[in-house]
């Protein structure tokens, strides 16, 4: 535990978290050989790919779901997104540079809730500064454990952003950019920020490096600066969240194509509470 200490009270304090080098310059390599063989529309078109749960349930008709999608609920087409793009994606699930950040987050039990990739090229902006469960979150009345909190020396946290650079980003670049500290904000985000965030000295767009990830809460107040880069931006998101929570009623499908080790099951499984509906994915662990 002592070489988290650092990691931890930077995570702690800034909401967010760089670790460098996670992958090698071959692991990256491979994982985008796996997207250039998907031949995906252009990021103008989409700049998101390989996503799931695939799509929400206004957006498709029940008639339009394969039988092999549903799920009980006729509305909640599923999918395993890119995970089902080889064995390269589902490694990165529980990999070994992440869990032991996600276990001081999230604890012992905790469950894949959504992923997707994402991809910009030159002069592509996109979205807003949001704050999911934060003091800027749309949805006002945020409920206890949700809301990032600290009580008895012990980190209540919902969900947790792991962001897999797959191509040099941060900086000049454009990305991921952050309010550093904000998941501990009480107060709305000002006007003056959100309105041209780009600019805001108070927004800092961290150097991810290719074979980076940032694991970051999602109460912390962020969103995605332009992409200035001459080559194109590619991230892996896979979205974690505590074992007895869900953002949506739609779940992630273990993919058909690749299989998964027993913990990398786990985290398919439906929301539970930690170790008593669902499993921990530390084995040294009482379950
Ligand atoms: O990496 C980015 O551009 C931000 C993505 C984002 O806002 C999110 O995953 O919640
Ligand atoms: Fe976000």
């Amino acid at each position: 535990m002592k070489d988290l200490e650092l990691p931890q009270y930077l995570f702690d304090v800034n909401g967010y978290l760089v670790i460098e080098d996670a992958l090698s310059s071959e692991e990256v390599a491979v994982l985008n050989r796996l997207i250039d063989e998907q031949n995906l529309p252009p990021p103008e078109v989409s700049p998101r790919f390989g996503s799931a749960p695939t799509l929400g349930s206004s957006l498709l008709a029940a008639e339009d779901v394969p039988e092999s999608k549903m799920k009980g609920d006729r509305m909640a087409p599923v999918g395993s997104g890119f995970l089902d793009w080889g064995k390269p994606f589902c490694d990165l699930l529980d990999h070994p540079a992440v869990m032991p950040v996600l276990r001081f987050r999230l604890g012992d039990a905790f469950r894949l809730d959504r992923l997707y990739g994402m991809y910009m090229r030159k002069g592509m902006s996109y979205g807003a500064l949001h704050a999911d469960y934060g003091a800027t979150s749309k949805q006002s009345k945020v409920e206890p454990g949700e809301y990032y909190a600290f009580r008895s020396n012990q980190i209540y946290d919902g969900f947790i952003v792991v962001a897999w650079a797959l191509s040099d980003a941060g900086g000049e670049l454009g990305g991921f950019c952050c309010i550093p500290g904000s998941h501990k904000s009480n107060y709305r985000l000002p006007r003056q920020i959100d309105e041209n965030f780009e600019q805001s000295p108070h927004v800092v767009i961290p150097e991810m490096p290719a074979g980076s990830v940032v694991l970051f809460t999602e109460a912390l107040t962020h969103g995605t600066a332009s992409w200035h880069a001459e080559h194109d931006r590619r991230a892996l998101l896979y979205k974690y969240c505590v074992s007895h929570m869900a953002w949506t009623s739609k779940r992630v499908e273990m993919p058909s194509s690749v299989e998964l080790t027993p913990r990398q099951q786990i985290l398919f499984r439906e929301p539970g509470d930690p170790l008593r509906h669902f499993a921990s994915l530390f084995e040294e662990a009482v379950v």
